[in-house]
């Protein structure tokens, strides 16, 4: 039998061989190998029963054809993806995400990134994702609605509230479950656990807009508590300006930071007055226009193109990167650590290159890996779903208290778990091995399968 480095590398490179041309996924992998040493060291049967080996391959993938018509009567066709990476702990759980960067590397990436981050929440929920590259930017609601339907007519003969459960993710939220819903319904029958955030009208669950956002300021809170800092008074910035980065602003404001900065794909907004997130909601929420219209209502405010991270000339305490994977490399990192910063907690899926993510934490940074900090919005899902199978709905205030416990859980285990395995502080690879244990210790109870 091979030793646990060995093994770790020997993976790897079978990992590599099977998934060239795939380097966001390979990226998630190697995160997470270089994290497991020690508990395979300690666990033989974890590389007797190749659980590295299984745990790296998708259960099942599904690549479809999507075709849909314009309001010029143009036909289109883009390419839909399920990944059902695995369903050891609970059905494949995991948004879809509609970006026309979306290829099947990345899709691979985020379901293998959810099947971790699924396990942390204590939960029984597995892990998968989906989407496709169709760019919501510019289309009207009659054509998000036909490409909706178009992608669910293909997807419902794979999903059910046992088997697979999507949600939201970039380009996908309340409007587009609503028409994805519309349509698993009409060619199946009502079952609304087959989709989580859905709106709370079709039995979607109070909070869960709010989940992902308020969770990270949760996480984030607690690696600051344990280390005698605080928000109140603090200067922070939220990459993006969606869903995960508008309700990680209101919980920031609301915990008495001032969010001095947002962006979204073009460019970013400083506004050292603290950001008006009402203003935020409007441009975004409401109109679904372009942060840059910010300084049209706040002349004081200023607008830049670029990278935020790279391109902030102000000092701040804070950053809850909340656009997309990959937003901060190691010179922005390196800028930011010039620019104050001392505490970081990922509200979106690997905004951090991996050389980023180990300056940080060689300088001693709080940093909050995303698999733990933004796992409150598929925690509540999993209440959604909770709540749509006993046919009854929550308080926000019960959810959001869920929540509470559940973020503070998620920051306990992975810093205990840093703490057992010789790496306190180190809350990337506590979430790794964690997350990695609940469900290889399944795996082997069920067998080769
Ligand atoms: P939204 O579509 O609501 O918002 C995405 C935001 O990120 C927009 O401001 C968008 O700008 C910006 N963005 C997208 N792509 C890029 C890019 N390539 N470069 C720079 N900015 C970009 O998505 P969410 O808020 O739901 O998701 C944000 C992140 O959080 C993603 O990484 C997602 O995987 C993660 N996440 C989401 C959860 C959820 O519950 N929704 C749960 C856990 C994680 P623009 O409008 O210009 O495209
Ligand atoms: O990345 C994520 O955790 C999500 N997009 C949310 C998934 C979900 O099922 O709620």
């Amino acid at each position: 039998m091979l030793d646990a480095k060995n093994y770790v590398n020997h993976i790897f490179e079978e990992v590599k061989k099977r998934n060239a041309g795939q380097p966001e996924f390979l990226h998630a992998v190697e995160e997470l190998l270089d994290s497991l040493e020690p508990v395979l060291e300690e666990h033989p049967e974890y590389i007797e029963e190749n659980i590295l080996g299984r745990i790296t391959e998708p259960e099942r993938v599904i690549e479809f054809r999507v075709p849909w018509t314009d309001d010029e009567g143009r036909v289109h066709v883009n390419r839909g993806y399920r990944v059902q990476f695995n369903s050891t702990i609970g059905p494949y759980k995991g948004g879809l995400r509609f970006h026309p960067s979306v290829n099947q590397s990345i899709v691979k990436f985020l379901a293998f990134e959810q099947i971790f981050k699924n396990s942390l929440t204590g939960q029984a929920i597995g892990g998968g994702k989906g989407g496709s590259d169709f760019d919501p930017k510019g289309k009207s609601d009659r054509e998000i609605m036909r490409f909706c339907q178009s992608y669910m007519t293909e997807l419902q003969a794979y999903i059910g509230p046992d088997r697979d459960v999507p949600a939201g993710d970039i380009g996908v939220g309340a409007r587009e479950i609503g028409y994805l819903y519309g349509q698993y319904k009409k060619l199946n029958q009502f079952e609304p656990g087959v989709l989580t955030g859905k709106p709370v009208s079709m039995g979607g669950s109070l909070g869960r807009t709010e989940a992902t956002g308020y969770g990270t300021v949760y996480f984030a809170e607690h690696m600051l508590q344990d280390n005698g800092q605080s928000l109140a008074g603090k200067r922070a910035v939220v990459s993006g300006s969606g869903n995960v980065a508008i309700y990680a602003m209101e919980k920031l404001i609301e915990k008495g930071a001032m969010v001095i900065a947002c962006s979204d794909s073009s460019g970013f907004v400083v506004d050292t007055n603290g950001i008006d997130l009402d203003l935020v909601k409007e441009i975004k929420l409401t109109k679904r226009g372009r942060i840059k219209e910010y300084t049209q209502s706040r002349p004081d405010a200023k607008y830049y193109e670029g990278n935020i991270w790279s391109g902030m000339e102000e000092t701040y305490d804070y950053a809850f990167p909340c656009a997309t994977q990959g937003e901060i490399n190691l010179q922005a990192a390196q800028h930011m650590l010039e620019k104050g910063v001392t505490c970081l907690a990922e509200g979106a899926n690997m905004p951090c290159d991996a050389d980023a993510v180990q300056l940080f934490i060689e300088k001693g940074l709080l940093y909050g890996p995303g698999k733990a900090a933004n796992a409150g919005g598929v925690a509540v899902s999993s209440l959604e779903m909770q709540q749509n199978s006993q046919r009854t709905s929550w308080t926000f205030e019960d959810v959001d208290t869920q929540l509470q416990h559940i973020m503070k859980d998620i920051y306990q285990k992975a810093k205990e778990t840093a703490k057992k395995y010789g790496k306190e502080g180190n809350l990337l690879q506590g979430a790794n091995i964690a997350g990695f244990v609940r469900v290889a210790d399944a795996m082997i109870r069920q067998g080769v399968i």
